[in-house]
């Protein structure tokens, strides 16, 4: 009895001193749960009035001025000075920029509020305030209180509501939401992308039981010989469990009914780690997306999932999926739908960008630049498209500073922790085209090492950049010699002479590991033809690709795929040339209409050539 009290209260107390991304609630799709999506309330405030007093100090909680407290006037003579009302609403979840002119640009503070009244709890059921995401630093406020606040605008966060703080009627919640650059965050001030603001992703209430699984992992055991298990048709099943409880709980059940696969795993001796032995499993892939309901049982209450099991691996000079080995047929994508110029937030959105990345024939999706929203990779698992899946470090962050290093592993653990029972994501990259320096490589090695330390079950690498050199393409960045594979961004013949150019390039790297093109592209603007040496029109585009594939029957053995640049152009406020971007990046193989330039159907058949080649294997 004794030892149970003190398991009861180190784990509250750990439950208060965790950090953000240690109390995140994954599979929040199957949970119970209120959806707080819909109409908000908004007030820009550039100067932060609602945040700071006029001697710019924070404003007190009860300030009656400060925005996070309802601005109901107390009588005609009450002088109120912000309010929210109908007149200024906006809809949650969305990027404020496409929703009304006067955000287009707008880079700064919004609020946003809106009431919601108590739902219905059964007894000793808790409750938790889940953003899907928010870009790009949020301040969360119930009924006057601070719950929270966080930074980082692609991964989800959630804080606790204790009971006390609910009424059960017209609960006032308010975020202030920031999207403002700077030099030390991740992403740091400059980027090729759109910098969207606002609550992005899916706001939700999840309620739990009092005791509850909160994350966990189950996959493949990555030391097993997969060729044998699949000879033997007997599996190694490995993970871990981490519960957010106020008791001591003793076993967890996991079933997998399809394959009448039940076991216990006892929580007090493994501390949550288990490793268990399945039989009759179907591996999951491209070629046969298999996914299994997969139950746990913790107490009265089960939580379900839907997995894929699958194994990756690097075997010398190849990447193989469940022993196989595999050529990435790939496609870059950025989370954004072009035709409505916003950033991409639910299912149908997944199904428009995996639609054409399917039309396009590839089995893989370079998710750039920062965690897509969880719709994608959930879209990824049933589709069976393999993903590589990345942190916004990118360009020029500030390498030397610590903060910023512990600012970047919250994002790749917050991102971890979401997606890692995706069968889908087969790589975690840590980054895109960091400058080569010595502070540069031992903050991402010191990432790269994070992310092995926390999953073994997929490939780690990063976007490197290459120097051309007459002709030798010679890949030696420091990083290469820690990442799983060699991944370059590769533009000979847009960036730097003619496409005619990459048919003598030759490839070498200094590692033995295979080699990957995380990026090859061209511009062109979709609708504009003329000869092929013109750029920007799209036969320069289909000439570039061309020009490319031919370089790619040359390529080195270790030669393991591409996902070039990009499916769809995308918003950029660096591409100002007139009469072909206007503020596009036009390296789409699909325009901002939706239609689809010549090149797409270049690379198509090269992938469908492909797609054969290995499958005669
Ligand atoms: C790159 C970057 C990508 C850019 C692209 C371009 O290498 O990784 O973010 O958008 O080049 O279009 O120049």
């Amino acid at each position: 009895m004794i030892f149970k009290k003190i398991i009861v209260t180190f784990l509250v107390l750990c439950a208060v001193t965790a950090f953000a991304q240690e109390n995140l609630i994954v599979n929040t799709q199957n949970r119970k749960q209120v959806s707080l999506n819909g109409t908000w309330h908004y007030i820009i405030d550039p100067y932060e009035t609602g945040f700071y007093d006029y001697r710019y100090k924070e404003k007190g909680e009860k300030d009656a001025e400060a925005y996070w407290n309802n601005p109901e006037p107390n009588g005609k003579t009450d002088r109120k000075e912000h309010g929210y009302n109908n007149d200024y609403s906006i809809q949650v979840p969305g990027d404020w920029n496409s929703q009304d002119d006067v955000f287009k640009y707008y880079e700064g503070t919004v609020w946003y509020q809106r009431e919601f009244d108590k739902p219905k709890l059964d007894e000793n059921e808790r409750i938790f305030l889940y953003f899907g995401a928010v870009n790009y630093e949020a301040h969360v406020y119930l009924n006057g209180k601070k719950l929270g606040m966080h930074k980082g605008g692609f991964t989800p966060f959630n804080f606790e509501i204790s009971p006390g703080m609910l009424k059960d009627k017209g609960n006032f919640l308010v975020v202030k939401v920031d999207n403002k650059r700077y030099a030390d965050e991740v992403p740091t001030l400059n980027t090729d992308w759109w910098n969207y603001g606002g609550i992005t992703r899916d706001v939700k209430l999840i309620i739990t039981p009092q005791n509850f699984i909160q994350q966990y992992a189950i996959h493949l055991k990555q030391s097993q010989d997969i060729e044998k298990s699949l000879k033997r048709k007997r599996f190694n099943i490995s993970g871990y469990f981490k519960l957010n409880t106020t008791a001591a709980e003793e076993k967890i059940t996991i079933e997998i009914p399809e394959i009448g696969f039940k076991e216990n795993v006892d929580i007090r001796d493994s501390e949550g780690s288990f490793d268990l032995e399945a039989k009759k499993l179907e591996l999951w892939s491209p070629e046969n997306p298999k996914l299994y309901k997969v139950m746990f049982t913790l107490g009265e209450h089960t939580l379900t999932d839907k997995i894929g099991f699958r194994k990756v691996e690097v075997s010398g000079k190849d990447v193989l999926l469940n022993g196989k080995e595999i050529f990435m047929r790939g496609i870059s994508i950025h989370e954004e739908i072009a035709p409505e110029i916003r950033r991409a937030k639910n299912s149908a959105d997944a199904d428009k960008l995996f639609g054409w990345a399917k039309d396009l024939n590839v089995n893989m999706v370079r998710l750039a630049h920062y965690p897509h929203n969880e719709y994608m990779t959930r879209a990824a698992d049933s589709l069976g498209l393999l993903v590589w899946s990345e942190i916004p470090v990118y360009w020029t962050i500030d390498f030397k500073n610590d903060e910023v290093l512990e600012k970047a592993k919250k994002q790749l653990d917050e991102m971890i922790i979401r997606d890692q029972n995706k069968a889908s994501v087969i790589i975690w990259s840590v980054g895109n085209e960091t400058p080569v320096s010595e502070a540069r490589t031992k903050f991402m090695k010191s990432l790269v090492m994070h992310a092995k330390e926390k999953d073994d079950t997929r490939l780690i690498s990063a976007a490197l950049e290459v120097g051309y050199n007459r002709g030798r393409n010679y890949i030696d960045d420091p990083l290469g010699e820690y990442t799983d594979i060699v991944s370059v961004n590769e533009y000979l013949g847009w960036y730097g002479d003619l496409p005619h150019a990459k048919v003598k390039s030759k490839w070498e790297t200094a590692y033995d590991k295979p080699l990957f093109f995380s990026e090859t592209g061209a511009g062109a603007k979709g609708g504009f033809h003329a000869d092929k040496e013109t750029r920007w029109s799209e036969e320069f585009q289909e000439w570039y690709f061309e020009e490319t594939l031919k370089m790619m029957e040359n390529m080195p053995e270790n030669f393991t795929g591409l996902s070039p640049w990009i499916l769809v152009d995308f918003r950029s406020p660096k591409r100002n040339n007139p009469k072909y971007q206007e503020g596009w990046n036009r390296k789409g193989l699909i325009d901002d209409k939706g239609n689809k330039k010549k090149a797409f159907f270049t690379l198509k058949k090269y992938y469908e050539k492909k797609e054969e080649e290995y499958k005669k294997r």
